[in-house]
């Protein structure tokens, strides 16, 4: 395990299906990435417009011992990347408590993550390095994330909300409202 918490580029992935791990070193990644686009077409992908199929990327930044930004807001039924970046000088862990659980993931980055029977359980990031979950949310609510090393009381808040068909036409990838939990 901290062997791979060196800044090496590593891509992992889950599935509920067969709920083994599997570890592509990032010479691979192309190809993975490749036949997992090929492949893994989706009732859910082929019911979006072209410009709704492009991954949704969010960006948290851990400092200062704090996630932010948080809340975050994630659309339910569309594919993220959440970005996870860790500018303090100490080891974190990013802990979905959840909202995870069952869903197929595939983690990219320095990070070294922790697989159980439900998917993901915890993500271990290094000083200075990233790592990130691409992952598709399923159910609408509001979820918790936490780093669980000792002595961090770091908590983070995720909302998925219902990917409102609105907004679908403006072309902008980020256009997924920011009001919805003011
Ligand atoms: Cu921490």
């Amino acid at each position: 395990m901290t062997s791979l918490l060196s800044h090496q580029r590593h891509l992992f992935r889950w599935d509920p299906s067969n709920g083994d791990v599997s570890l592509f070193s990032a010479i691979v990644r192309t190809i993975v990435l490749m036949a997992m686009y090929g492949s893994a077409t989706t009732l859910a992908e082929t019911a979006w417009p072209a410009v709704e199929q492009a991954v949704l990327q969010v960006e948290v930044v851990i400092k200062a011992r704090q996630f932010q930004p948080s809340p975050l807001l994630l659309p339910a039924g569309r594919e993220v990347e959440l970005v996870l970046k860790n500018q303090d000088a100490e080891l974190h862990a990013f802990v979905p408590l959840r909202f995870l659980d069952n869903l197929a993931v595939h983690i990219d980055g320095s990070g070294a993550p922790q697989f159980g029977d439900r998917g993901l359980v915890r993500l271990l990031i290094p000083s200075g390095g990233w790592a990130s979950i691409r992952f598709r949310p399923q159910t609408t609510g509001v979820y918790q994330y936490r780093c669980d090393l000792p002595g961090h009381q770091m908590l983070g808040q995720i909302v998925v909300e219902s990917f409102p068909v609105s907004h679908k036409s403006e072309g902008q990838d980020h256009s997924f409202p920011h009001d919805i939990v003011q």
